[in-house]
């Protein structure tokens, strides 16, 4: 298991649509562990393949004791709407609030080339949609609302003297 750099806005893999996988070995076992090692390391809930400069169609996520490793995932169904603050790893520092769907399902394969099928909803729902977006070079601050830092102080209407 190794780290791998995390790369931030401005880096053009970030930018470009992910090509699938075609086929699943050891090699894009190795990237999954990889990429799982390092969204550990830097406390983040998800991490996309394009974001270690690996532009295929692999994500991770990991949310409470579920650990989630996705190639060529897909959103099969969504439905309802949730406008709440994501943050991304390759924007440190940063906050938005986005439109999701409350609830998606998604079809993918997992590390041995089955197919898996998981419904998300909420905080998982996001980070599913989150992630992929990166495989098409979609970051949430494209389509994001209330931009801020995430140390920003509260922003004050009215304020009196
Ligand atoms: O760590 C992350 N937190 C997060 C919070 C709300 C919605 C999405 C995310 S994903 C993000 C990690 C990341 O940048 N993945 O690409
Ligand atoms: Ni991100």
């Amino acid at each position: 298991m190794a780290l791998r750099n995390i790369l931030e806005q401005g880096h053009p893999s970030l930018e470009l649509v992910c090509k699938p996988v075609r086929r699943i070995g050891d090699h894009e076992r190795q990237i999954l562990d990889d990429m799982t090692e390092t969204m550990r390391n830097a406390e983040g809930i998800g991490l996309a393949a394009p974001q270690v400069g690996i532009l295929r169609r692999m994500v991770v996520i990991e949310l409470g004791d579920q650990l989630f490793q996705l190639i060529n995932p897909v959103i099969t169904e969504a439905e309802g709407d949730q406008f709440e603050f994501e943050g991304c790893l390759s924007v440190p520092g940063m906050k938005g609030r986005v439109h999701r769907p409350q609830r998606v399902k998604v079809s993918a394969l997992d590390r041995d080339g089955n197919p898996v099928e998981y419904e998300g909803e909420g905080l998982l729902a996001r980070a599913f949609c989150h992630e992929l977006d990166h495989l098409d070079g979609i970051v949430y601050n494209s389509k994001c609302e209330d931009y801020q830092e995430v140390d920003a102080e509260p922003e004050e209407e009215d304020e009196e003297e």
